[in-house]
């Protein structure tokens, strides 16, 4: 199939829906690319549909991969994540030289791409481990690209990268794609994108709970408030989407396709990854995680609707203004999200630290305001926000997302007291609520625990009063309890 010259600009291995995107995408902006899949026939159909007038070399094997790239190679894997790509990498490592570049382009644990930087490196290689988001019409497009590993590689990497990626700003030429860090930092920063999108998704899906039961909107009223939505400050491409599914209709039965999807969702894990993550850091990423859990709770169907039958709730009708309730929700809409996005930055800021990674934390923010699913103008805030602090320790404490806040605040509190009251589930909303009021309590009752424990297991406690830490015996001190 191939015996081409060593003439490509870059090679690529996995033709599934990803990697055949981001392959066109790059030969699309004038680079010639060689292309590899496992499954050969994969290859021929890609070259029979896009192969002629383009600069697509199709190889079969590994070999002629390798002999079609310019040194020095750059090579990418786009497969399934985990054992396929240390498989590949240990196909490809004899097969290059040093100085050449393996990317690993999949969704892939962090420390994996950590380990395998170290590998490439010890080889005489470089290694980059990318996250790329925007899904199939991002990768065709223009994706929103999150490259980390051995930093010597980036500059090989960075026109082809810088080319491809979504590009923003008033003229349209800023690319979402710049170097993170070392090793594993890209796969984190993807990782964290991810869970943002978990809490986003869930918070959506909240809101629209909440105006379908409380007011009964339909999904023409729904398709208009959510584009009304579109044009502030929510203004992002999940409202967007939002937006559109509803005016999507059945083609086989002409009825609203949202209303015949099944109520249940999956996750592949990056918000789980997120959130165990976030545990061995000790910080409180309570959305993702809440947001995990609401996947869970959903899948549970069967046990729902046996639950349905038997557990009672309120049976009160909301009765208050339609209007000013639309207008709250979208408000607790906005505050949850600042939460949301303030606690995928505390554990940005957690796990750089524990990495010794020098993220840019406001640079971040814009490699996702274009070609990923998070897009949104509320990314250009956040870089503010760091410009202003690069050592921010919440994003609550910046002074736009403080007056955010305090404006939607009382907004955001009727609508749990509401949804408490119907008994309507919004975990997302409640637990963001619940972490901007720990977050800002001088006091919890912490205290009360370390007395706990201690008590049963002499764990001991400091004081407020005076320095060092302490042991009571209570059993001695404590009341007669006869
Ligand atoms: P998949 O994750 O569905 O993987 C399919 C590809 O992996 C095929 O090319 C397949 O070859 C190849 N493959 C497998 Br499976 N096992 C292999 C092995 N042992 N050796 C070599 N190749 C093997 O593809 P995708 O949805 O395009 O995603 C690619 C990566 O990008 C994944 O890590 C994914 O998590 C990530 N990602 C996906 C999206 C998305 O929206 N889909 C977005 C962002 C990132 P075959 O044809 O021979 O079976």
């Amino acid at each position: 199939m191939s015996a081409a010259p060593a003439a490509c600009d870059f090679g690529l291995i996995g033709l599934a829906v990803m990697g055949e995107n981001l392959a066109r995408n790059i030969e699309s902006r004038g680079y010639s690319i060689a292309v590899n899949n496992r499954t050969t026939h994969v290859v021929d159909d890609f070259m029979k549909r896009f192969g002629e007038g383009h600069k697509f070399v199709g190889c079969h094997t590994l070999e002629d991969l390798v002999k079609a790239v310019a040194k020095p190679r750059k090579i990418m894997i786009m497969v399934k994540a985990g054992k396929p790509v240390d498989e590949l990498i240990d196909h490809l490592l004899p097969l290059m030289e040093p100085g050449d570049v393996i990317i690993d382009g999949g969704n892939e644990l962090y420390t994996n791409s950590i380990r395998r930087t170290k590998y490439v490196e010890s080889k005489g290689l470089l290694f980059i481990a990318t996250g790329v988001s925007g899904g199939e019409e991002g990768a065709l497009k223009g994706p929103s690209m999150m490259p980390g590993g051995t930093p010597a590689a980036w500059p090989l990497v960075k026109p082809i990268f810088q080319a491809i990626a979504a590009k923003v700003g008033p003229n349209n030429d800023i690319p979402c794609c710049d170097w993170v860090g070392p090793d594993g930092a890209g796969q984190y920063v993807k990782m964290v994108h991810n869970g943002i999108e978990y809490g986003d998704m869930q918070m959506i899906c909240e809101a629209y709970l909440l105006l379908k039961t409380t007011l009964g909107l339909t999904n023409a009223e729904l398709y208009d408030v959510f584009s009304e939505w579109n044009m502030g400050e929510l203004d992002s491409y999940l409202i967007e989407i939002t937006r559109d599914i509803f005016s999507v209709k059945d083609p086989d039965t002409g009825k609203d396709m949202v209303d015949l999807i099944m109520d249940k969702a999956g996750a592949k894990g990056t918000g789980k990854w997120m959130s165990q993550l976030a545990l061995d850091l000790g910080v409180p990423s309570t959305l993702v995680t809440e947001a995990v859990f609401a996947r869970c709770l959903s899948a549970l169907k069967d046990a729902r609707v046996r639950a349905s039958k038997v557990l009672t709730g309120p049976t009160e009708k909301y009765t208050g203004d339609k209007k000013n309730f639309i207008e709250s929700v979208r408000q607790a809409l906005y505050a949850s999200k600042i939460c949301s996005y303030a606690q995928g930055y505390v554990q940005l800021q957690a796990a750089a630290k524990e990495n010794n990674w020098p993220l840019d934390f406001g640079g971040i923010a814009l490699l996702w305001r274009g070609g990923c699913i998070i897009r949104a103008r509320f990314l250009e805030r956040i870089k503010e926000a760091f410009d202003a602090d690069k050592n921010l320790e919440n994003l609550l404490l910046a002074p736009y997302f403080q007056d955010a806040i305090k404006k939607s605040q009382p907004a955001w509190r009727h609508v749990i007291e509401t949804a408490v009251k119907l008994g309507i589930p919004i975990p997302a909303f409640m637990n963001a609520l619940a972490y901007y009021d720990g977050y800002r309590s001088e006091r919890l009752p912490a205290n009360l625990l370390q007395a706990q424990r201690d008590y049963f297991g002499a764990h001991t406690y400091e004081r407020l009063d005076k320095p060092g830490t302490f042991h009571t015996e209570w059993i001695q001190l404590r009341k007669d309890p006869s």
